[in-house]
């Protein structure tokens, strides 16, 4: 295939055969039990959604079609192998696995970021509905709703008036959301240079450039080859992590109402912007920064242990600690610490050295604590420090760089549920009195 529409062409009716043969067979299958617990506690552990790009284990952390993080830094084409500067996988890569479950070739890659590139730049409606907004009103909300403005030109829309066939619903949804991958950055640029000042907010986008390449000149970083590779880096990891996840989930929820992909990641974007999930992000930085001016740039390990000790004695939670499924310290986590220390420019920044130095402490701190089932960070508690020591230190921004990137796995998502005819989302909902009832 030489383009991904191709591939994934070819790719859906395997996928179809394998649910056919699943169903054939296993249709009154037990996937487990559910208990009282799992209701009560946020549905944590029921496999009750079918989700392709990504497969999340408590001890292993995230597999993207049974490749590690490090499986993708070696197999995926990276910067260099396009002849880009730098050296970092790409987001188009990841975003080709992630659909097809295979590994593209340097070429197919070039041919994805052209054609993202070819559709990078925003009508002028959604320019004016960006600049209406107020500059307080947060990043997120700004990105969530010229998100689901860009559905005036959806073409699943477009198509389902017009009565299009079930079995055709992927093809116009797959041209949605290749749209909206490609013009994610420009309506993040436009928000960061309303409401922070930089970049120029033009959409000068770049044929010849990759997607985060286009994303850092409109941002205003792109003469720093530093930051335009972490931010591969950090959009490649944060694309998918399997389907339960708030973010994807919603997109999942809303799309199986047939609402378009411009309207679901819209509502998977308000969803990323909690701060138990995506606004995490930010969060961390606060935190460090309280810190910080608490105790110091320089401050001890026993400092460190207190501050900790006094957050979660003052009923806060530590932010970038803890994960409702991983037990482990996350490898997106290790990926971003990987690239602090092979970057001697960040290595001795005070906010990585210190994010460093944390995530040797809170594990033992809040280890203690009996309730907290993983101690260990998350990916949020690293990313903030690399944005910032590149000079981007807006922390109310942060969650929109996770928010460009999340469509790469929630999207592909919603491609494969059409493609597989899945049906509208409706689980049973129980009362107090109905599980009285029930329960006796
Ligand atoms: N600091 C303090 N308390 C924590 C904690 C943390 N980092 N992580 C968990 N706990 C607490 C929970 O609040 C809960 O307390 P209560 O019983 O009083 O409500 C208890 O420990 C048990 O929680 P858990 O089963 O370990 O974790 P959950 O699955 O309920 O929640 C998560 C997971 C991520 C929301 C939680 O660990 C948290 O709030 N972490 C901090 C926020 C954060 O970093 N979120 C980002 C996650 C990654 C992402 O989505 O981007």
């Amino acid at each position: 295939a030489s383009t991904l529409k191709e591939a994934v062409a070819e790719a859906i009716p395997k996928k179809q055969e394998r649910l056919k043969a699943l169903k054939a067979k296993h249709s009154n299958t037990s996937l487990g039990d559910i208990k009282l617990d799992n209701l009560l506690g946020g549905m944590r552990g029921l496999k009750v959604m079918l989700w392709e790009g990504s497969v999340l284990d408590a001890e292993r952390g995230i597999a993207f079609h049974g490749k590690s993080i490090p499986d993708c830094e070696k197999e995926l084409p990276s910067a260099k192998d396009l002849g880009l500067k730098g050296k970092e996988m790409l987001p188009e890569s990841m975003l080709w696995l992630l659909l097809t479950g295979e590994v593209p070739t340097a070429d197919q890659v070039r041919g994805l970021s052209a054609e993202l590139a070819s559709k990078g730049k925003l009508p002028s409606y959604v320019e004016k509905i960006i600049d209406s907004f107020p500059k307080t009103l947060h990043p997120m909300t700004q990105f969530a709703a010229a998100t689901a403005a860009l559905n005036h030109d959806s073409a699943f829309s477009a198509a389902y008036t017009k009565g299009i066939k079930k079995a055709e619903y992927w093809s116009p949804t797959f041209d949605d959301s290749i749209d909206l991958i490609a013009k994610l950055p420009a309506v993040a640029a436009r928000i960061y240079y309303n409401v922070h000042g930089k970049g120029d907010g033009k959409q000068a986008i770049d044929p010849n450039l990759d997607l985060i390449g286009n994303f850092s000149n409109m941002l205003g970083y792109g003469d720093s080859v530093g930051m335009t590779d972490f931010l591969r880096l950090y959009i490649a990891i944060h694309g998918d992590h399997e389907g339960g996840n708030v973010s994807a989930h919603t997109s999942h929820l809303v799309g199986s109402a047939l609402s378009d992909p411009f309207l679901s990641y819209s509502a998977a974007l308000l969803g990323l912007a909690g701060p138990l999930h995506g606004l995490a992000n930010q969060e961390v930085l606060v935190w460090f920064k309280g810190m910080q001016e608490s105790i110091g740039q320089e401050a001890s390990d026993q400092q460190i242990e207190k501050y900790l000790e006094d957050t979660l004695a003052s009923g806060r939670v530590v932010p970038g600690y803890g994960h409702a499924v991983l037990r482990q310290p996350d490898p997106r986590f290790s990926a971003l610490s990987r690239f602090y220390e092979q970057t001697p420019e960040l290595r001795d920044q005070p906010l990585v050295k210190m994010v460093q130095q944390v995530s040797k402490i809170a594990p033992v701190v809040l280890g203690r604590s009996n309730k907290i089932k993983n101690p260990f960070p998350n990916v949020d508690a690293a990313s903030g420090a690399g944005l910032t020591a590149y000079g981007m230190t807006e922390m109310n921004f942060y969650t929109v760089v996770f928010g460009v990137s999340r469509a790469l796995g929630a999207l592909p998502n919603l491609v494969m549920a059409r493609a597989l005819g899945l049906p509208i989302e409706r689980p049973k909902s129980m009362s107090i009195e109905a599980l009285e009832k029930s329960l006796k």
